[in-house]
């Protein structure tokens, strides 16, 4: 083995968004583009020298060659040893476990997560720190400084290796161990749920399942997991076979990417009781019963209520996190469980040091994404077991455990509205000029609603006192509706402007409205206030969730 020391020329497009850096695959293809993003993260993580590190990802296209430079400029880096998942796959709740099981000093998964594939799709790179979680700002900060100035990296002239099975390798003094993607996860899901009383529920006859994998990296996963441990019925994993191109789909899962799913669920009288879905890294989750959809706010406050009856959550939750746009439904429960609830600006990396400070178990975003203090990112495996779990305790269906929790807690109205590929000028324009007029909203009705509190939301980090501003514009009303604006941070192309709606509702009389229409008065309020179609020359959102 060589080492050996490549000119390069610095780009100035290598700034990470809300998870991690994030190009379409030929941007990606450039001659260095990837080394040089690569090296710069070796140069800020410095206790990777001499360190170790988990590698692997969702097994979308370019994921192989891209392990395969990885390898080698972790040798040249002096990085001590490196786990990579089989054939390149592990899930990012799968990469932050094994960070935190074996005291890896860091990981890089390879993902650009619920966005497609395939040669002309999107491809990412994250960085995972040895708490397991994404890497903070201040991190990816310094990781863009370094790319912005870079002109060499180090590589090795080692030969690629087959990832194919499980081995070790040795890369001069840098050793290489293919590792099984999925032991180590499905373990840890075994210790924190009651496997016995929910393989009871499928051996007995009384729930069946579907659960689709999207062609993304949790159909092993899902196998292991449901198939195997849990014995559940044949056809309960669909598009379980990980794909470069996600099978041409959109990992996404929601009700408009996971159709075929959905379709499964409402097809009559044989089928199953609970569906649920992944995106392409398998951090994501979509709960669904038959004809009934859970909003992923309302999950995140159902498994709060019910915390305490799960065996890994036992004691309850000591406290509770969401994300700005997420619901206010965890508030509600928080209040009567007399725990802290935390407001965060969007992306899993804000929850970090709520979790390793202890002050929170579980926390989610309206994104479909839910977690707890098990790991350090968002899981949608563990959802899936939870629900499942809470269904074993319970003995009622998906539909019957959400309307008693609307019941006891109100009922919040939720839906976000997405216009993507929009003008970046003027995406950036309309937000900016929100931002302005926010002292300006509070006093002033529109129709039946009258606007109390109005502010561009900064977040002061409890724990190390950092300061996270600009992220998303919320307006409160009088009976406490919401509508909050914000850019998405993970897009690839032009910008995408979420506008998220809420109304809260407790007379279990109004529980069974059309989400739409219970929030028509206020999905017009949020298009005047912001001029969407002036502005954008949009009439309606590209995607409803
Ligand atoms: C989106 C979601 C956010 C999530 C992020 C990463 O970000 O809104 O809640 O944390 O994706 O999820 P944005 O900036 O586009 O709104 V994933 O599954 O991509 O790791
Ligand atoms: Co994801």
């Amino acid at each position: 083995m060589t080492i050996q020391t490549v000119q390069t020329r610095p780009f100035t497009d290598q700034k990470p968004g809300t998870s991690g850096l994030r190009k379409k695959v030929p941007v990606f293809q450039q001659a260095n583009y990837t080394e040089n993003f690569i090296q710069s993260i070796f140069q800020v993580a410095g206790s990777l020298n001499n360190g170790l590190l988990i590698l692997g990802g969702d097994g979308r296209y370019f994921s192989i060659e891209t392990i395969q430079i990885i390898l080698k400029m972790a040798a040249a880096n002096g990085v001590n040893k490196v786990l990579v998942g089989q054939n390149g796959l592990l899930s990012t709740p799968a990469v932050s476990h094994l960070i935190r099981k074996y005291k890896a000093d860091g990981g890089i998964i390879l993902s650009a997560s619920h966005n497609p594939g395939g040669p002309n799709g999107d491809f990412g790179i994250k960085f995972n720190i040895s708490n397991g979680g994404p890497a903070p700002t201040s991190f990816t900060d310094a990781v863009f400084e370094v790319s912005k100035s870079l002109t060499e990296y180090r590589i090795t002239d080692d030969q690629n290796i087959t990832l194919d099975k499980p081995c070790t390798v040795q890369f001069g003094d840098m050793t290489v161990e293919v590792i099984d993607s999925v032991c180590d996860y499905a373990d840890l899901m075994q210790e924190l749920f009651d496997f016995d009383k929910i393989k009871s529920l499928f051996t007995s006859g009384r729930l069946t399942m579907c659960f689709d994998a999207m062609h993304a990296v949790t159909g092993p996963y899902a196998k292991e997991i449901f198939s195997r441990r849990l014995s559940a019925n044949v056809g309960s994993v669909i598009n379980g076979e990980p794909k470069t191109d996600f099978g041409g789909g959109h990992p996404d899962p929601n009700l408009a990417h996971a159709k075929e799913l959905v379709t499964i669920l409402n097809s009559g009288a044989n089928a199953p009781g609970f569906g649920a879905a992944s995106d392409g890294d398998g951090d994501r989750n979509m709960i669904i019963g038959q004809h009934f959809f859970v909003n992923p706010s309302d999950s995140l406050a159902i498994m709060t209520a019910n915390a305490h009856l799960i065996p890994g959550y036992k004691l309850g939750a000591c406290g509770v996190a969401r994300s700005l746009p997420t619901s206010r439904a965890v508030d509600k429960v928080a209040e009567t469980l007399g725990i802290e609830c935390y407001e965060t600006p969007t992306g899993w990396k804000y929850f970090g040091n709520l979790l390793d400070d202890k002050r929170i178990t579980l926390c989610g975003e309206e994104s479909f994404g839910s977690g707890s203090d098990h790991i350090r990112e968002k899981d949608g495996i563990w959802a899936v077991l939870f629900w499942l779990n809470l269904i074993a305790v319970k003995q009622q269906s998906v539909e019957q455990i959400t309307r008693e929790h609307w019941r006891q807690f109100g009922r919040h109205y939720y839906t976000r509205h997405d216009y993507e590929g929009i003008d970046t000028d003027a995406a950036e324009a309309l937000v900016a000029d929100l931002r302005k007029n926010s002292t300006n909203l509070a006093g002033q009705s529109f129709g039946e609603y009258k606007v109390t509190f109005c502010d561009d939301f900064s977040y002061t980090d409890p724990v190390d006192h950092s300061v996270t501003e600009q992220q998303g514009i919320r307006v409160i009303f009088d009976d406490d509706s919401r509508i909050v604006f914000r850019l998405s941070g993970t897009g690839t192309e032009g910008a995408t402007l979420r506008v998220y709606i809420e109304r809260y509702i407790t007379n279990p009389e109004q529980h069974d409205l059309d989400t739409q229409q219970a929030l028509s008065p206020l999905i017009e309020i949020a298009r005047d206030v912001a001029q969407i179609k002036t502005r954008c020359g949009r009439d309606d959102p590209d995607v409803i969730t």
